[in-house]
């Protein structure tokens, strides 16, 4: 018997983002897919979230899919919709965040008519779209046809969870309610396996370099995220004993409470005495690190390939050698038991270390400085939060926080978009209630997607933002100034009466001296809906990290071409 259930596309399409893990998408409207997004809604079991525009409803998912550790999803409409979102599609790409990016297409007559249609670059072209979208994602559809539909929807978020990436699935707006069977069971998470005999190489080879080495250390990458190799790396860190650090965009990814934990490994702008530690260890295990100009202060961290077993999501390369098909978290399952205690990396860093600086909470009346402020963001954190550090100085000041055990910390560091972290931070709050966001925003960054604080007010999230009110890009200043770098001033606390309008439940609070930002996180924290506090902080006081950085990157930045 023919299975006699039916469904329709969209239906097929919600009930496998359900089964996948999702509680809501994030959408914004348009006549190419509002029968999709009728078909999404006849599902109880997710909640659509209407955002302002579709960049913000994309860095939403990006938050979203980092909250979760799963993936996320987005509904637009064709073209207008898809390419506002396109930018933070690239960066949950770059990120590697599984972001199933879907947008309403053109009706199926329309290509066979040659028809000339609203929304797009006014010629006969049909897809441009999946094009665009090809090159920031893993996979990128249309559908177009009833009976392809359940094989390209499952193919193309199968990819999405075992790639770690993005996918685009175009569907047709006459296809969305056309129906389909029932989806039927299926994993759709099929694990990524690894060659038995490169692993049990790699795993040999690596045992042996390590337990021969005098002061080995072991350094946490981004990619421990995606390779799902977390708890694997606290198990290898456990059984080896030695000194551990985090690259920056890795901050929090092992527990920075644990006694191994050294801090952050970041050129000359890291935690004191790290980088001395790492780059001084005659062998270090890599685990998903990358290394960008960013990451590696323009370059300047000393980093030696020869001294390095960098295990990237599916192969490791050492000195000499590169073993293939080796997943990160299988690779570091199979080493933890297989390597002998050395703690001589981590004694060498105690020798070192400096005392920790003292918090300075500065005098309640004076000007409030960044030193003052994050000194008491330090206080608030706890295992329940939650840090989203945006680009500009906060990712310095943000960097030297100590996280509680359980606390985690978020950063777009390989695609540093501004504007990232307010949409973030809404999807980061919905996709985890239970944590407290805790959001470092420059102004020059919120000014770009400011306007999804009013979905947070809808949707009755409860952030804290810190926007400090700093004149402008003083991250900018510091890599190469110019009167573009100083922007409008806002009355940034006071938006938030404005998105309350009759009945939202937003509040903004501002502050200038130490008293007051204790009175306003005071305040802040019993509040039940999101906060946003403005910090006045002066135009000259950065980080002195942000300065050394700056100039290195800035270096990097204006090397002369190379001529023949
Ligand atoms: O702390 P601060 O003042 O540096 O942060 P704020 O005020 O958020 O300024 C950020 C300045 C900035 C810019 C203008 N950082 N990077 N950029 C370049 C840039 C421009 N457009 C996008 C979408 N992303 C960028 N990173
Ligand atoms: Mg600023």
């Amino acid at each position: 018997m023919a299975d006699t259930q039916t469904s329709t596309v969209g239906r097929y399409l919600a009930a496998r983002l359900e089964q996948i893990g999702l509680k809501h998408y994030f959408a914004v409207p348009g006549d190419y897919n509002l029968v999709l997004l009728d078909e999404l809604l006849s599902n109880d079991n997710l909640q659509m979230i209407s955002c302002c525009n579709e960049l913000n409803a994309g860095y939403a998912a990006d938050g979203y899919a980092r909250a979760t550790n799963g993936a996320s999803a987005v509904c637009v409409t064709y073209s207008v919709g898809g390419l506002s979102l396109i930018n933070a599609v690239a960066g949950a790409y770059a990120e590697d965040l599984p972001v199933i990016a879907i947008s309403g297409g053109t009706n199926t007559n329309s290509e066979a008519e040659h028809e000339l249609l609203h929304h797009t670059l006014g010629k006969i072209d049909y897809g441009y779209m999946r094009e665009m979208f090809a090159r920031v994602t893993a996979e990128s559809v249309q559908i177009t046809n009833v009976l392809d539909a359940p094989t390209q929807i499952d193919h193309a978020i199968s990819t999405a969870l075992r790639l770690r990436k993005p996918v685009y699935l175009e569907v047709a707006a006459n296809i969305a309610n056309a129906p389909v069977s029932m989806p039927h069971a299926m994993a759709l998470t099929p694990g990524w396996k690894s060659d038995p005999q490169s692993l049990a190489a790699a795993v040999e080879h690596a045992a042996k370099l390590l337990n021969a080495a005098a002061k080995p250390v072991l350094v946490a990458g981004v990619q421990l995220r995606s390779g799902g190799a977390e708890a694997a790396f606290g198990d290898v860190a456990r059984n080896c004993g030695y000194g551990v650090a985090a690259m920056p965009n890795a901050k929090g990814f092992f527990d920075e409470t644990h006694p191994q934990y050294m801090g952050i490994f970041w050129g000359s702008v890291g935690s004191p005495g790290c980088g001395q530690i790492v780059s001084s260890a005659d062998i270090g295990l890599w685990a998903g690190t990358t290394f960008t100009d960013y990451s590696t202060v323009g370059h300047s961290a000393l980093i030696n390939p020869a001294k390095m077993i960098l295990v990237r999501p599916h192969s490791v390369v050492m000195p000499g050698r590169t073993y293939n098909d080796v997943t990160l978290s299988e690779f570091l399952q199979a080493l933890a038991p297989k390597l002998q205690t050395n703690d001589a990396s981590l004694s060498a860093f105690r020798r070192i270390a400096d005392e920790k600086q003292a918090p300075d909470l500065g005098r309640p009346d004076d000007p409030l400085t960044t030193r003052a402020m994050f000194s008491r963001i330090q206080q608030m954190l706890d295992a329940d939060s939650a840090v989203i550090a945006e680009t500009g100085d906060s990712w310095f000041n943000g960097m030297q926080l100590d996280l509680p055990q359980g606390s985690r910390f978020e950063i777009q560091m390989q695609y540093g978009s501004i504007g990232w972290s307010v949409g973030a931070t809404l999807g980061y709050a919905l996709g985890n209630r239970d944590r407290r966001v805790v959001a470092l925003i420059g102004d020059g960054s919120f000014q770009l997607t400011a306007q999804e604080v009013s979905t947070m007010i809808r949707y009755g999230v409860r952030p804290i933002m810190f926007l400090i009110n700093n004149g402008g890009y003083t991250i900018e200043v510091e890599i190469h100034d110019g009167p573009y770098n100083t922007i409008k001033n806002w009355d940034y606390a006071g938006l938030m009466a404005v998105f309350n309008a009759q009945d939202g439940n937003g509040l903004g609070l501002k502050a200038t001296t130490p008293g007051e930002l204790d009175a306003a996180i005071d305040k802040a924290t019993g509040h039940d809906g999101p906060v946003l506090i403005e910090v006045t902080i002066g135009r000259d006081d950065c980080s002195k990290n942000l300065l050394e950085w700056g100039g290195y990157v800035a270096r990097n930045n204006s090397r002369p071409p190379r001529t023949i």
